[in-house]
């Protein structure tokens, strides 16, 4: 039969064991005021970090993107081997950008997009997709511009 003294042991054991973070899982996606401009792919394999230039994105006016491709714990991809394509729409309008944005790739998962514009207020969707061997995830976040 155990003391109480075991118990208290086994108890405290327990407690401390709880508050350690489980081992194993993926890093959580940062809360900072940057996560804003990160977002996940739909199939989790991807996370996408984007600055906009000018930031905050303008109305009416052309802006680009710096991206990175990370994959899902956030570290870089290596190689040349991840091409990017980005498309922004309104969903309520059902329309598109009256431009066509450019994606050059500057190699280890980086790319610059330019010659983005949103050419109305409201609620835009601006898509991610990134193509690596062959499969393509999509990556979607939003913006409102006032
Ligand atoms: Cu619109």
């Amino acid at each position: 039969m155990r003391s109480l003294k075991q118990w208290e042991a086994i108890a405290l054991a327990a407690v401390v064991g709880c508050s350690r973070a489980p081992s194993g899982t993926l890093p959580a996606v940062p809360s900072s005021p940057a996560a804003a401009n990160e977002v996940r792919s739909n199939g989790d394999a991807y996370v996408i970090r984007f600055t906009p230039t000018p930031d905050p994105i303008p109305l009416g006016q052309l802006f680009s993107l710096d991206v990175s491709v990370l994959d899902a714990r956030t570290v870089p991809l290596p190689g040349k081997d991840v091409t990017l394509a980005v498309d922004a729409r309104m969903p309520e309008h059902q329309h598109g950008m009256n431009v066509e944005p450019r994606v050059t790739p500057r190699g280890d998962g980086r790319f610059t997009v330019t010659g983005m514009e949103f050419h109305m207020a409201g609620r835009w969707e601006i898509t991610f997709d990134v193509t690596r061997a062959g499969l393509t995830e999509r990556a979607q976040v939003e913006k409102v511009l006032e």
